[in-house]
């Protein structure tokens, strides 16, 4: 068994030990007995935090106020005692909020937030490293959604299930037909990752993903490199975050067309399966259509992977030159097609079989060209990538999502900093303080927020996959702090950390099998059919969606508020679903933080 496992398992116990002994145990003396409950009303980071971090929690509801304790996890002991702040209507409920601020509290060591009148939280720790574990197991979900292989129980513990998609014999689908590869010709497309609860893969949601992957390797290098994973090439002299990346990079390969550059938007079936295994997940797939902004992400992928991958030239002979060709060949199909649109409606209409699964359509790909092309520049410092785009088309600096990777390149532009030729490090001092200033205002009036986390400041925060704009924004701010190594962008990073991992209007936390009250039932379909009552650990819930309940019909939201439309059920694909672009950034945010921290930067 994983130590992540080990210890999600034993924090299970944890908390399985303080809900019986604080049944059975009353404590003597005046203090009221709802003390002994525990309350989901009290709203924290349920992992825990660093001795040095800003330590908050919000009770919601109404309740007199005054002091709060924290506590032993057996209650016996008081450890801190605070005052609760006056209530303050949350934004968008209506509904009262206090916030206990325990900063001050630094001690190593686990325990409980009492509220007299309330109850108590669920544990947390205080302690160095608190978030290694869910950086791990964040980035140990991937190997969960490993396609093409069997997962054994020495890498997979109890969710060991056999292989799936074996994806050897995938026909080109009529809309894909070249003339060397017809309609039906038969392609080998293996590996990659289940892009989320679904069984297929997309070059488009792959492109942010690996992105952000080898963005937090290449920002943090030794921290992911000290990062064990127990996965199968755990040992080989290569960091596990880039053995995971491989698998899913080696399967974007496949999706090429050597013929012309162009690569398929996606392999999918025609449909989506039904809630079964992968293995039993048995119908035919396609490659379907080449577009230009799956050209456009691929080539940025494979020139960003050229780059890193490098290094590991012994291990991986070749790779590095592969993937640089792959990515020149996919820039210049693009450039020749700079306006092929993935329009499945459209599509559907001319050819069959229909395809009904995820569409990842954008109509935007200015950004796909800017992150391409500061990509290919980056690693190759050819000037002529960088001057083939408006790099600064407008003031816009839109956080990142699978339609709008342009930060991706400005991220990139950055890291590489003097290492780029004049024509590239002309615009960085603009381009660093447009990330500062973008920083900056989103920090902007947090304190005043009822829950004093950067996300969830507008409505507009809670997309479908919020949890990814909460972790996008950390990334920003983190960004911010490397620019300029002042600690307000950190403690706002941390904010959106404490949002995901529990302090945030729905009560939960996103990360399955972390926290006293984690997602339990997600949109994930090994999950929902393997029949074990976990679900697969690490895996990062869409979380709070403001229109989910009219996108997937679920009838189980208690709450139709903005910050808390969210139902743990695995009928909620809209707020419930996993995915890996959501992942991805959860990985560069907790294991930034923890490499931070360990530099005592907090
Ligand atoms: O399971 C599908 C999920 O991965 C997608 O995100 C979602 C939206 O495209 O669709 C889910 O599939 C549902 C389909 O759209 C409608 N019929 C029920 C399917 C399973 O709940
Ligand atoms: O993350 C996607 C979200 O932005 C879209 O609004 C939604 C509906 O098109 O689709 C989401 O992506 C899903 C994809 O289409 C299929 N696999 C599951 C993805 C996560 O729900
Ligand atoms: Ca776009």
């Amino acid at each position: 068994m994983p130590n992540s496992m080990i210890k999600t398992a034993l924090y299970g116990l944890a908390v399985a030990v303080l809900f019986s002994c604080s049944g059975l145990k009353p404590e003597s003396g005046t203090r009221a007995p709802q003390q002994q409950q525990l309350s989901g009303n009290i709203r924290l980071n349920q992992v825990g935090f660093y001795p040095n971090a800003t330590k908050l929690a919000v009770v919601v509801g109404d309740n007199s106020g005054g002091k709060f304790f924290v506590k032993s996890t057996d209650l016996q002991k008081t450890l801190y005692t605070g005052q609760l702040t006056e209530p303050k209507a949350n934004e968008f409920s209506g509904r009262p909020t206090r916030v206990a601020d325990f900063s001050a509290f630094t001690a190593a060591g686990s325990y409980v937030l009492v509220v007299p009148e309330v109850g108590h939280s669920y544990p947390f720790e205080i302690k160095q490293n608190v978030h290694r574990e869910a950086a791990a197991a964040a980035i140990k979900g991937f190997y969960f959604q490993r396609v093409s292989v069997e997962l054994p129980e020495r890498y997979a513990g109890q969710w060991a299930r056999p292989a799936g998609h074996p994806d050897k014999n995938v026909l080109v689908h009529p809309s894909a037909a070249s003339a060397q590869r017809p309609a039906g010709t038969v392609l080998s497309s293996p590996r990659g990752w289940y892009d989320a609860g679904d069984y297929n893969k997309y070059i488009v949601n792959s492109g942010i993903t690996m992105g952000t992957l080898l963005a937090a390797y290449e920002d943090f290098p030794e921290y992911f490199a000290s990062l064990e994973l127990n996965i199968p090439e755990s040992g080989n002299g290569v960091p596990d975050l880039l053995d995971e990346s491989l698998w899913n990079l080696r399967w974007m390969l496949t999706m090429q067309d050597p013929h012309d550059g162009g690569v398929y938007h996606k392999l999918t079936n025609p449909a989506f399966d039904g809630m079964v295994m992968p293995d039993a997940a048995t119908n035919p797939r396609y490659v379907v259509q080449k577009g230009t902004a799956a050209a456009l992400d691929f080539a940025a992928v494979m020139a960003q992977a050229s780059r890193v991958y490098r290094t590991y030239s012994r291990e991986y002979p070749g790779l590095a030159d592969s993937c640089l060709a792959a990515a020149t060949s996919a820039w210049q199909w693009a450039r020749k097609n700079p306006a092929v649109r993935y329009e499945q409606d459209t599509m559907n209409k001319q050819f069959k079989p229909e395809v009904t699964t995820g569409a990842y359509g954008d109509r935007e790909l200015s950004d796909e060209f800017i992150w391409a092309a500061a990509e290919l520049y980056a690693t190759t410092k050819q000037d002529s990538f960088y001057t083939a785009v408006n790099m600064l088309p407008d003031q816009n600096m839109p956080l990142p999502s699978w339609a709008q990777v342009r930060l991706l390149g400005y991220y990139t532009l950055v890291r590489l900093g003097d290492s780029l030729t004049p024509v590239g490090r002309k615009a960085l001092p603009e381009i660093k303080a447009r990330m500062v200033g973008m920083a900056d205002a989103l920090l902007d009036g947090v304190d005043a927020r009822t829950y004093r986390t950067v996300m969830g400041k507008t409505e507009k925060d809670y997309v479908w996959g919020s949890s990814a704009v909460a972790a996008n924004q950390g990334i920003a701010l983190l960004q911010a702090y490397r620019l300029t190594n002042d600690k307000k962008y950190i403690r706002g990073a941390v904010s959106n950390l404490d949002y995901l991992l529990g302090r945030n209007a729905t009560g939960y936390s996103f990360l399955t099998g972390f926290g006293g009250k984690p997602t339990l039932h997600p949109h994930h379909r090994p999950s929902i059919a393997d029949g074990i009552a976990d679900p697969v650990p690490g895996l990062l819930s869409g979380g709070t969606n403001a229109r989910a309940d009219k996108q997937d019909n679920c009838t189980t939201y208690s709450s139709t508020f903005p910050d808390e439309m969210y139902t743990d059920d695995d009928c909620s694909y809209a707020s419930n679903e996993i995915a890996i672009n959501w992942n991805a950034p959860f990985v560069y945010l907790a294991g930034g933080l923890e490499a931070l921290q360990a530099k005592g930067a907090l």
